[in-house]
């Protein structure tokens, strides 16, 4: 990437709309107002700092939590300039921090490349915040500046002197503006773990200094998305033992890519654009998969290991246990899709693809023994898939996986409209029978998973359909799966997996959200998949009782009690502890009952999980799954 050395001056920045729209429809610039919408608030300011870096003037990176709900993040870039803008007539600082869309990420001339994901600049973040503080070290002095709501508290101020140079903001979010204002470290720290892989060098810590106990974590990776590879593989059996690495450039915008095979099933390509997970993909994405494909099958039919008569290894087959990391960077990103995670700039595809055919091609010639492991690997793939597909045909043929044909153990709802039903994916007979008792049964059906359902991230697609348990899933659905996926005959919207709040039934959990990453991953993408909140205690006072879903909601619960009174807590180890009325009224009325949304993410750090668990030791497996259950998070809705 070519450095930038352009100097900004205060008229580069554009003046485009005011932040009381910004507070007016926050979810338009960042997305929405729940927990994902806050965290962006921390990327967005961190984003800043990462292009500072990106600039090659700065090194480290720090984000601290703090007691009175704040977060504050430093770094030692240039700082920001404090001189007065020629068309606004005010600092640059004030011009950044209070103009929407002041940072030259629109204004064309001055780039960068960085930019969260709507690039909307640290002024959405100011016009978010009840207050922010920036302090900035440059020419000799500190500087410091304040705001409410975004609006100047004051001057920009000289407060002391310092040689150093660097720019901290901190902020308190808005709670008018967001439904909750409490920061998840883990969510910072996976985050933050992933900007570090993306920036090779740039050191970043994380503070949380909430607890008694702070929590702190640094991030500082001179192999870059290399590390990142090693990382997502670090529990996984590998195929090339050596992480394959190319990069290039052309057209002011750089190409890298590291890659390693396992002997696990699925891919886990992941593609970034400045930074950004494009989880919609893109040319980029597109122009590695062809040059991939391409270039294997190249190579094994100069090799002979294809023969003539042999046809092509399909992508999937070359893809299938790959771990790769594909990161991009270029000037004028344009973010397409839903989401706006989808790169749509058609260069790219090109780009890519040449980059990537020759330098594989090179090691493949190169490197002949991890070169004969990749594509004996995909050649294998392809002989599975091949007899997959005759399993499914098979099962169809005799209408196992037919909607005709339902699962003995399902109990079906009554409606037949498919937007309005529900479906629990519950685990074990007894805790099935309750649910039964305790549905609607008009719009709710109740299917019971007996025991651990298969690990299908080890299985692969033709034994996962030999388990009974998966077999009832599928057909119950009425989607198909895999390759055959058709979500237009979902019988049902919601999938709800209810599990125990215990150890097993945290395994049961992420062993079907890795089934539906792996085999029906667009239930995820649409929001078809739940996970009921059971509540882990009840508190009864007198006739009286109140039901509490965690430690910290039965701590409040108790402050409330009147003194003396007496009570009585009993803690629910299983679904099956509670009476019908009891599982209604707490996890399956609409009404009354907390659902969390699945969401892609989620069901990665589920699959994350599996392997761990599957690839250590048995002995610290249960330990594993009671500190692991909680990283599978969860958005709130
Ligand atoms: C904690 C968040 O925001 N760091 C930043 C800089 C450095 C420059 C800059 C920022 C001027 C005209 C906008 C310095 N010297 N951390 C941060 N570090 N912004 S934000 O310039 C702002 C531009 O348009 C900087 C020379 N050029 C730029």
């Amino acid at each position: 990437m070519a450095k930038n050395t352009s100097h900004y001056t205060g008229k580069d920045i554009q003046v485009l709309e005011g932040l009381e729209a910004v507070r007016k429809r926050p979810g338009m610039y960042i997305g929405s107002t729940g927990p994902i919408g806050l965290h962006h608030l921390v990327y967005e300011v961190v984003d800043n700092s990462v292009d500072e870096a990106l600039g090659g003037f700065c090194t480290a990176i720090e984000v601290v939590i703090a007691p009175d709900g704040s977060v504050a993040v430093t770094d030692n870039g240039r700082g920001i300039p404090v001189d007065k803008h020629p068309k606004m007539k005010k600092p640059t600082l004030e011009v950044v921090m209070t103009i929407l869309h002041a940072g030259g990420k629109f204004g064309g001339e001055g780039y960068k490349v960085s930019g969260g994901l709507h690039g909307v600049g640290v002024s959405v973040v100011n016009a978010l915040s009840t207050r922010v503080e920036v302090e900035t070290k440059r020419d000799g002095s500190i500087w410091k500046q304040s705001y409410e709501r975004g609006k100047p508290t004051g001057p920009v101020t000289a407060i002391g002197k310092s040689k150093a140079t660097g720019t901290k903001v901190t902020f308190w979010p808005d709670p008018e503006i967001f439904e909750t204002t409490h920061f998840d470290y883990d969510t910072l720290l996976t985050h933050l773990r992933e900007t570090a892989f993306l920036n090779k060098n740039l050191k970043i810590t994380l503070r949380d200094e909430r607890e008694l106990e702070p929590r702190t974590a640094e991030f500082k990776y001179a192999d870059g998305i290399k590390d990142f590879v090693k990382y997502l593989n670090r529990n996984r059996e590998t195929v090339n033992s050596k992480i394959i690495y190319l990069n290039g450039e052309d057209k002011g915008a750089s190409v890298e890519v590291a890659l390693q095979w396992n002997q696990s099933y699925s891919d886990s390509t992941l593609a970034f654009a400045n930074n950004i997970n494009t989880t919609e993909g893109g040319t980029h994405l597109e122009g590695f998969k062809n040059a991939l494909t391409r270039t294997i099958n190249d190579y094994a039919r100069r090799q002979n290991i294809l023969k003539e008569k042999d046809e092509n290894l399909s992508g999937d087959d070359i893809r299938e246990g790959l771990c790769a990391i594909l990161s991009v960077k270029l000037t004028d990103p344009q973010f397409e899709g839903q989401t706006k995670t989808k790169l749509g700039n058609t260069f790219m595809r090109g780009l890519v693809q040449n980059i990537i055919t020759q330098g594989l091609a090179e090691f493949l010639e190169e490197n002949p023994r991890p070169a004969r492991a990749i594509v004996n690997k995909a050649a294998q793939a392809s002989k599975a898939r091949a007899a997959a597909r005759k399993a499914r045909e098979a099962t169809r043929r005799k209408g196992l996986l037919e909607s005709s044909a339902l699962p003995g153990k399902l109990a079906d709802c009554s409606i037949a409209d498919a937007a309005l039903s529900e479906i629990y994916l519950v685990e074990g007979d007894s805790a099935g029978g309750s649910a039964k008792q305790a549905r609607d049964r008009s719009f709710q059906a109740i299917l019971p998973l007996r025991g651990k359902i298969l690990n299908v991230e080890r299985a692969g697609l033709t034994r996962a359909l030999s388990s009974e348990e998966i077999q009832a899933m599928i057909t119950a659905m009425g989607t198909g799966v895999g390759e055959d996926y058709d979500i237009t005959k979902a019988r049902y919207h919601k999938c709800i997996i209810m599990t125990d709040a215990d150890v097993d039934g945290a395994h049961i959990r992420i062993l079907i959200l890795t089934f539906f990453y792996r085999f029906m991953r667009e239930a995820i993408e649409q929001g078809y998949v739940y996970i009921a909140q059971p509540p882990l205690y009840k508190l009864a006072v007198g006739r009286k009782s109140d039901y509490a879903y965690s430690d910290a909601e039965l701590q409040a619960l108790m402050a409330d009690l009147p003194e003396n009174a007496k009570y009585n807590i009993q803690r629910y180890k299983g679904l099956g502890e509670m009476n019908p009325e009891q599982l209604w009224e707490t996890t399956m009325d609409p009404a009354t009952r907390t659902l969390l949304q699945v969401t892609i993410p989620d069901a990665m750090a589920a699959e994350d999980a599996v392997s761990e668990l599957m690839g250590g030791d048995v002995e610290p497996r249960k330990d594993f799954i009671q500190t692991h259950a909680k990283d599978v998070r969860f958005l709130d809705i």
